[in-house]
């Protein structure tokens, strides 16, 4: 592709280029992308994938188009010689706010592996108005905000497709909205579907607040993306939500089917339909309905059908994550699902003789995972050890019952935008000493023969610098935060949750606070860096983030202790911040209660970005841990196996844990008479009596050893040549972790396209 930046400008602004603003060049670079996408041809098959999802984090995407088009270092030329930085033009694009977190970024660097493998596969979800809420801190404490994304986004284009969907009680009109999806210089593209009313009323939606009348929202299901643990005012919109969602992609997967020759009965070797986590699994008995009340199936053949082409991906281990419906809630919402739902429960009984434990209807509520690993052909997890805690103990009865359809596909993310993109330093490095060969191969493993070399080591780690010097100019820029220059970069950013344990490293702050209070001064500033919202109804985690900006406020104004600690949260933590940061880490933060988190991804950005990791020994931290070996990683905590034993024999006493006395001084901080005249007295004691007497997530138990292994990290840091060596081999073992791995698997075991 061709590109004459200047030719454009007269041509759309009738000026030269060098007199355009940043904001012109954007919107006039996105028109050149869009344009020349439009042209480009869809990935073709007889078989295509449906990734369904409630969620797709996409981040900014003219970079990356630019990237994917092979223009990105000529354009960014044409704009120098204009007197233009593409970094300052990057910067006008809106971030689209489609996703809470690690789900729906997950589902966002799949559809770029899909696109560059050149697959068929579109991914489908809903056009959020206003997406997930924006984050402001008022009062060191989360404001969530209307975020307006769609204002000013202009990758959208309109689809010709609009269907009906019949809610109980009345019916709406959709209106489909495409983004094209390119893969890495590749000529073909997928899409990313995004379904919208025809019609909504944002008018419903006060400026500064994302409180509105709820009763009008059943016909402005569009408006919101609910955050993760919502409260009981959201559920019932999200029923809505979720229902309209796969009506919608099951009318277009028909539709599809038959415009490429189907008639329905071989319906599987057309599509093939991923479901990402449970939100979108209603795809199922909405399939069943299309094919008997619209299509005249018989309600078996119809089941068959749908048996052969749905398959589930679980990304939660928590019992409160799994989606339980109310079956009065799918009545109310849609009363022929909930008549085919309870008939799916039926035949499953009968076929399995089986008992109420996997039962998909039981004492009135809906299990929306039974019903995906009944009717769905295949069940994945998305690390090793989250695949085998399904097996042997969270799905275990699934297990037993079809062994043969579950797997493993540990995540994986995409090294156009998590190095090419976001960190391009390190990329130019890779590309002198590697060859441009690994931005397709994604294999960084012939860097380990440059683990003795001085040069190589000298040059990744300026590669460092540079990064360092970007994510200081953007906490700068954004939150008039000054980093100092020389130092370590500790990094936690993810969503705010107590099984995450951002609330462990509070109480690291805490005993490193007074270590230095005690005269233990370090051989440098260590930065601690968070980033991540928490759910508005998420009590613990709103006081999680009140403690941390409260703490990074006191320790600002303490002049013995902040040349050497500093801390910092970054308001709004995206993935335009990831990209700043992420590159930036010396240190990656991996600290959840062994056994909660499925698989993390952040673990595998930072890994790549050349940090070394401080993780438990939980989700993918298990691989990573296994690829670099001992003495490139620093593992900590009680095992996965002893945490399940102590939950399920209740055997953790918190509070006993709290009384021990290293343990209570840090503890008791929270509440120091200071700090409640300082922050906010009900959380901070609230915080404090559910850490002294509940810690169900058991901060408490690991907290010593937490302390132990990173002062450990930070002494090890001071041997700069062994460290360069540890951060080197972590970039080198990388590649099982890029997302074409990932997606190779899935096609190769699940969806054969
Ligand atoms: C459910 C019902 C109502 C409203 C919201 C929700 C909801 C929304 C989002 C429930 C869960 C989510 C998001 C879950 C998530 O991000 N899980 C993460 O998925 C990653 C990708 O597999 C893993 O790496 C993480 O370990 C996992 O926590």
């Amino acid at each position: 592709m061709k590109i004459d930046l200047e030719a454009r400008s007269q041509e759309k602004y009738g000026r030269p280029l060098a007199e355009l603003d940043d904001s012109a060049i954007c919107a006039m670079l996105e028109d050149i992308v869009r344009e020349h996408a439009a042209t480009m041809p869809l990935n073709e098959g007889k078989r295509r994938l449906y990734y369904l999802s409630a969620e797709f984090l996409i981040g900014r995407l003219l970079t990356n188009n630019l990237i994917e088009l092979g223009v990105y270092d000529d354009v960014k030329a044409q704009l120098a010689s204009a007197g233009h930085d593409l970094g300052a033009v990057e910067a006008r694009e809106v971030e689209p706010s489609l996703g809470n977190g690690g789900l729906g970024r997950l589902a966002a660097c799949f559809l770029d592996s899909i696109a560059t493998l050149g697959l068929p596969g579109d991914g489908v979800g809903l056009n959020y108005h206003y997406g997930l809420f924006h984050q402001r801190f008022v009062d060191l404490q989360q404001a969530a905000e209307p975020d307006g994304w769609l204002d000013r986004q202009d990758w959208l284009v309109r689809d010709e497709k609009a269907y009906t969907v019949e809610f109980g009680g009345f019916s709406v009109k959709s209106r489909l909205y495409d983004i094209d999806v390119l893969g890495y210089v590749r000529t073909t593209k997928n899409r990313l579907r995004l379904f919208d009313l025809e019609s909504v009323d944002d008018s419903l939606v006060p400026v500064n607040s994302i409180d509105f009348d709820k009763g009008e929202l059943a016909k402005n299901l569009t408006l919101f993306l609910y955050p993760d643990d919502s409260d009981d005012a959201g559920r019932l919109l999200r029923v809505y939500q979720e229902y309209f969602m796969v009506s919608n992609a099951a009318q277009l997967i028909l539709d599809e089917a038959m415009e490429r020759g189907s008639n329905l009965h071989d319906l599987p070797d057309y599509a093939v339909v991923q479901i990402n986590d449970t939100h979108p699994s209603m795809v199922i008995p909405e399939l069943v309905r299309l094919l008997v009340d619209v299509h005249g199936f018989e309600f078996d053949e119809a089941v068959s059908v749908v048996r052969r082409m749905v398959a589930y991906t679980n990304h939660t281990i928590l019992a409160e994550a799994l989606e339980k419906w109310p079956l009065e809630s799918l009545k109310t919402v849609a009363p022929r699902i909930a008549e085919i739902v309870i008939k799916l429960d039926e035949l499953e009984r009968a076929e399995n003789g089986s008992d109420d434990a996997v039962a998909i209807v039981r004492d009135g509520v809906v299990h929306m995972a039974h019903m995906a690993i009944h009717y769905g052909f295949s069940i994945n997890g998305v690390a090793a050890l989250h695949t085998k805690i399904l097996e042997d103990t969270e799905l275990h009865p699934f297990y037993e019952l079809y062994p043969e359809k579950f797997s493993n596909k540990t995540n994986g993310i995409t090294f156009r935008r998590w190095i090419m993109d976001a960190n391009p330093a390190l990329s130019g490095v890779l590309d002198d000493v590697l060859g441009t060969d690994w931005r397709t191969s994604c294999d960084l493993s012939g860097l380990l023969a440059f683990k003795d070399d001085d040069a190589v080591l000298a040059r990744l780690d300026n590669a460092k610098t540079q990064a360092k010097a970007s994510m200081r100019e953007f906490l700068w820029e954004t939150q008039g935060v000054r980093i100092p220059e020389d130092a370590i970069i500790d990094v936690q950013v993810k969503r705010i949750h107590e099984y995450k344990r951002q609330q462990m490293l509070a109480l690291y702050i805490i005993w490193k606070y007074l270590d230095i209070k005690n005269g233990n001064i370090p051989a440098r500033p260590l930065t601690i860096i968070f980033g991540g919202k928490a759910a508005p109804a998420y009590t613990i985690a709103q006081d999680i983030i009140h403690l941390i900006l409260l703490l990074s406020r006191w320790i600002a104004a303490d002049p013995v202790v902040s040349p050497y600690l500093q801390v910092v949260m970054i308001e709004n933590y995206n993935v335009s911040a990831a990209e700043r940061v992420i590159p930036a880490a010396d240190i990656s933060e991996q600290i959840s209660l062994a056994s909660k988190e499925a698989s993390g991804t952040s673990n595998m950005k930072f890994m790549l970005n050349g940090a070394v990791t401080l993780c438990t020994l939980d989700g993918a931290n298990v691989e990573i841990a296994d690829l670099v070996g001992d003495e490139n990683i620093y593992t900590f905590g009680t095992s996965s196996k002893e945490v399940e034993r102590l939950y399920a024999e209740h055997a953790y006493d918190a509070h006993a844990h709290y009384l021990r006395p290293g343990v209570k001084l840090l503890v008791d901080f929270i509440t120091n008479p200071a700090f409640l005249a300082l922050g906010n007295a009900e959380r901070l004691h609230r915080l404090h009596d559910d850490m002294a007497w509940k810690d169900w997530f058991m901060a408490l138990l690991d907290i010593e050893e937490y302390i132990q292994k990173k002062e450990q990290v930070l002494a090890d840091y001071e041997n700069r040549d062994a460290w360069r060596k540890k951060s080197l081999v972590n970039i080198a073992k990388a590649g099982a972790f890029s997302s074409d791995r990932t997606i190779r698997q899935y096609n190769e075991d699940i969806w054969h396209l």
